[in-house]
């Protein structure tokens, strides 16, 4: 039971992406079940498993001025896979109840993962029926999802096989639910094809016993240097849009070089370059372009897109070029325990996590909301990762945790940590030209003044504030022994944040 339906689809959405399954939300009629439109949003861009249950009113009392009775029909518009309209207990065979629930379950799956909205219609007196009137739900009620595998045809196989066979490539992994098996091939692929990888932090790739050593961490820093980069011949491009504009606008100018690999959905592909897409799943592709043996790209090739990284790294490690984000987010690369699984909010944090993260042999399970991008529900979705995997983390800004702060409630009953990067309001515009305008404070950056140590007061959880070092580092250590979410502060310095930034930009530049 969670109050605020907003925080209820969020905490949800936490559940699915953790658990990997379909999940269901229930709510009262009217707007209610409006308030789960910014999740159903965020599902739907990121092919979540969602089964939205809304309670309506009967046909007969639509339009009529009752009481809490809106227009509830498709409220989701576009966003749902499925849109199930369910008549009063009653008018229709229990059979029926049945059927829905296994298409809708199906529905959430394939051939796109997604939300799916039911709109179930109830007379009075809306009271739990006598057990003897209930549908009994069918053991075997649970939809069996045979889920085909897509991969391309044996002649498109051979064909792409043959143009990226010893040429220089790149291979872009960008944000997505890989496989289990994905990381291990697609890193062999690029060993094969002697290519470096681009991994964005949500893509699985940075973390964890794979071989990741042609994987790149730094490409957010050395992509701005004036001097230009290594052209590709080709470029594959697994998952969704890399979080790093840098490595986006770089992907821009590729052109037909570009080949985004998509099983089924939009083009992931907002420079509208690529000339066509590869439909298919991930790895089988991975898997099918390693037995063919492609030959390795020219000497030379894979050891020049090394060294730039090494450049990038080095100047995060230089201290006058060394944002204090880059402290924290080492600190947590460090001290999150193996396996751990971590929840990394927009906009800084995601940004921070991309350009400050080097990678490490323990596995971390990065997730974050970045279908729609949204702040509203970061705090609500770490709650609801939380409860599928006790002893998670989250990491978010000061606005996310203000925009949320509901989600503290379910928050309560979970055993994980909430670190909270407060710069005063949205740091991200201050590392952007809105600094300069005069609104800036007050449009842009927007402060709220709450102070996260009050918050958790308020809703009784553990609180700790640290500066991103070993005392950070100890907390984490020591976190996540106890039920209730622990708040952990972590105060930046907008302006140090923001000098430093420039410094690192202006040095990329020059590399
Ligand atoms: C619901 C919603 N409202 C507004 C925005 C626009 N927005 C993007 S980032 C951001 C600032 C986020 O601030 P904070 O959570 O403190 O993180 P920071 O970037 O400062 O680290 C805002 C308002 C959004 N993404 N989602």
């Amino acid at each position: 039971m969670i109050v605020d339906e907003r925080s209820a689809a969020f905490y949800a959405l936490g559940q699915a992406r953790a658990g990997g399954g379909p999940v269901a939300v229930v709510a009262t009629s009217g707007t209610a079940s409006a308030n789960w439109h910014p999740a159903v949003i965020e599902a739907s861009m990121d092919n979540v498993p969602l089964i939205l249950v809304s309670a309506d009113r009967p046909a007969e009392l639509l339009q009529t001025g009752e009481n809490q009775t809106i227009d509830q029909r498709r409220l989701f518009g576009t966003f749902p896979r499925d849109f199930i309209e369910l008549p009063p207990p009653g008018d229709v065979l229990h059979s029926y109840y049945v059927s829905v629930g296994r298409r809708a379950a199906d529905k959430s799956q394939w051939p796109l993962m997604g939300p799916v909205h039911i709109n179930a219609a109830f007379r009075e007196p809306l009271l739990p029926a006598d057990a003897g009137d209930v549908p009994i739900w069918p053991q075997n009620a649970h939809t069996i999802i045979a889920r085909p595998e897509i991969k391309p045809s044996a002649a498109s196989l051979g064909a792409l096989a043959a143009r990226i066979s010893g040429q220089r490539g790149v291979i872009v992994c960008g944000r997505g639910s890989y496989p289990s098996g994905f990381p291990r091939t697609v890193c062999d692929l690029a060993a094969q094809l002697e290519c470096p990888i681009i991994a964005d932090p949500l893509s699985g790739l940075r973390w964890g016993r794979h071989r990741r050593d042609r994987i790149l961490t730094a490409a957010d820093i050395f992509m701005r240097r004036d001097g230009g980069l290594p052209q590709p011949a080709w470029v594959l491009q697994f998952g969704g849009v890399p979080t790093s504009r840098t490595v986006q606008g770089w992907l821009g100018r590729i052109g037909a070089a570009l080949l985004p690999v998509v099983p089924a959905g939009d083009w992931p592909e907002p420079s509208r370059s690529a000339r066509a897409v590869i439909h298919s799943d991930p790895l089988p592709l991975a898997a099918a372009l390693l037995d063919k043996e492609p030959d390795p790209a020219p000497e030379d090739w894979a050891a020049d897109w090394q060294s730039l990284d090494a450049a990038g790294r080095e100047l995060v490690a230089d201290d006058r070029y060394r944002p204090p984000e880059a402290d924290l987010v080492q600190v947590l690369e460090h001290s999150l325990p193996d396996g751990a699984w971590l929840f990394v909010g927009s906009s800084m944090p995601i940004r921070s996590v991309d350009a400050f993260s080097r990678g490490r042999e323990h596995e971390l399970w990065a997730i974050g909301n970045r279908g729609a991008s949204g702040i509203d529900g970061c705090v609500s979705t770490v709650a609801g990762m939380t409860s599928c995997r006790p002893g998670s983390f989250g990491l978010v800004g000061d606005l996310a945790l203000c925009h949320d702060m509901n989600g503290l409630l379910p928050g309560r009953d979970v055993v994980g940590t909430l670190i909270v990067v407060n710069n005063g309001g949205g740091g991200i515009f201050g590392l952007l030209p809105h600094r300069e305008r005069p609104e800036f404070e007050q449009l842009w950056r927007t402060p709220t003044g709450l102070q996260p140590e009050k918050m958790a007061v308020l809703f009784d959880l553990p609180y700790a504030t640290a500066a991103p070092d070993e005392t950070l580092a100890q907390l984490l250590t020591d976190s996540n022994k106890k039920p209730g979410m622990r708040i952990l502060e972590v105060r930046v310095d907008a302006e140090l944040s923001w000098e430093r930034h420039k410094a690192l930009w202006q040095a990329a530049a020059n590399l």
